[in-house]
């Protein structure tokens, strides 16, 4: 299902996903690093804070929502359900341990998009079956973000994503400007890079420059 949130950009259009890990910025960074990113053209934008008490994840979220709604970008809020619900998020983005979508579906209501973080073939196309509006798939590579994660590698890309059909796929996991030659040969069309690029000198520059690799290089 298709969700078109008032003012946010249309899921399918998100080549790259951003995600503002609270591991790589610091509390005082959250509006830099979000203008950064979003004046680089990034349109869908997720927190992710581990290991932080709710309270702190909606004072973060908070700061964030209105930079992004201002870009017309869609805000995800990583692994809570409930403060998605009560900051008025457009989007909500979950794990494996997270439980059956049809449980987060009733919780969040019908018009929040869900995504869903898989690490298989098989994991994706359940999420798929339970109504998730996009995935994750990784870690590709290993990566210091995901810790202990086993990689999975490139081999399923392509597979994955013609079953998948329409569904948007955002490949994750050890992607920077070494990898993403080998993994858009690999088939992918949406990617999420995490540290590589809140770690750049020039954050907005370098966004952009993947955005328009993305946009030429993929169909
Ligand atoms: N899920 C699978 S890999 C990953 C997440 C959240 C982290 C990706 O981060 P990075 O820094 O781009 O490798």
């Amino acid at each position: 299902m298709w969700h078109i949130t008032p003012m946010s950009t249309h899921l399918a259009d998100c080549r790259l996903y951003g995600i503002l890990d609270m591991g790589y910025t610091s509390p005082d960074a959250i509006e830099t690093k979000t203008a950064a990113l979003l004046a680089g053209g990034i349109r869908i934008l997720q927190l992710r804070a581990k290991n932080t008490p709710p309270d702190t994840i909606r004072t973060y979220a908070r700061r964030m929502q209105p930079l992004c709604r201002a870009a017309h970008a869609i805000f995800v809020l990583n692994d809570y359900p409930d403060i998605a619900v009560e900051i008025g998020a457009d989007a909500v983005h979950v794990g494996q341990d997270a439980g059956p979508l049809a449980g987060i579906r009733r919780l969040v209501g019908p018009s929040m998009i869900i995504g869903r973080s898989t690490h298989s073939p098989e994991q994706a196309l359940a999420a798929q079956a339970e109504g998730a509006d996009y995935i994750g798939f990784g870690p590709l590579y290993p990566t210091g973000t995901k810790p202990g994660r086993p990689s999975i590698g490139l081999q399923d890309i392509a597979a994955v994503q013609q079953k998948l059909g329409e569904l948007p796929m955002f490949c994750i996991g050890g992607i920077n400007g070494t990898t993403l030659p080998a993994v858009l040969a690999a088939g992918a069309r949406r990617i999420v890079i995490v540290s590589w690029l809140l770690q750049q000198p020039d954050i907005t520059t370098t966004t952009r420059q993947i955005i328009t690799r993305l946009n030429q290089e993929t169909p």
